[in-house]
């Protein structure tokens, strides 16, 4: 940003301003100086964004191959020596997580049902709008107790040999870039969500 006058006189108030302002385009450093304090926050936001982004993105493969490595665990029937089955997947799935995700900020649950009839039944709702799916807004019975609606009820825990289970993980990711994280959602978080169902093996 160069400033470039012509002028003929200089009287005057306006001449005098004219005066400075021609006084400082000869300072070309301190214009440098002055146009990267102006830039360089935009430019730092806009790369700690795009890096957090990437990041973001890493962290829902992460969760997704956690949650999908976790499910397969649980089929085979293992646990770890002192540990139930039901333990030994959650220790597995806080240990895939932390490479990059806080495990204790980690929401992990898991569902098991006799079979996959009845797997997409969700908690009753009153579909108030009638498009058919649960809103934000909407009643519902909480049926299994943890303060939110479920699109897939069955019982809380793991089954046993040959039952159909659900495992849903998900992770609230927090932008420390204002601009960024406004731009994915209102209050900078953006719910990162993985799911898997598998049938056990007869183990
Ligand atoms: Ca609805
Ligand atoms: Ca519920």
């Amino acid at each position: 940003m160069r400033l470039h006058f012509t002028t003929t006189g200089r009287s005057g108030i306006g001449g005098r301003l004219l005066g400075r302002v021609l006084s400082w385009k000869g300072d070309v450093r301190g214009t440098t100086a002055i146009e990267f304090a102006l830039v360089a926050p935009i430019l730092f936001a806009l790369m700690f964004g795009v890096l957090e982004l990437a990041l973001m993105f890493a962290a829902d493969r992460v969760l997704n191959g956690a949650t999908a490595s976790a499910a397969r665990l649980g089929l085979t029937g293992h646990a770890e020596a002192d540990l139930g089955r039901e333990a030994t997947i959650r220790a597995y799935m806080d240990r895939r997580v932390a490479v990059l995700l806080d495990p204790s900020r980690l929401r992990f649950e898991m569902r098991t049902f006799d079979g996959f009839a009845g797997i997409n039944v969700p908690e009753p709702f009153d579909d108030r709008n009638g498009n058919g799916v649960y809103d934000e807004g909407e009643h519902y019975d909480d049926i299994n107790g943890n303060g939110r609606f479920d699109k897939v009820v069955g019982r809380v825990g793991i089954g046993g040999a040959g039952a159909v289970d659900y495992y849903e993980a998900s992770y609230p990711w927090t932008f420390l870039t204002p601009v960024i994280g406004r731009l994915m959602s209102p209050d900078g978080v953006v719910e990162l969500r993985a799911s898997a169902l598998v049938q056990n093996e007869p183990f």
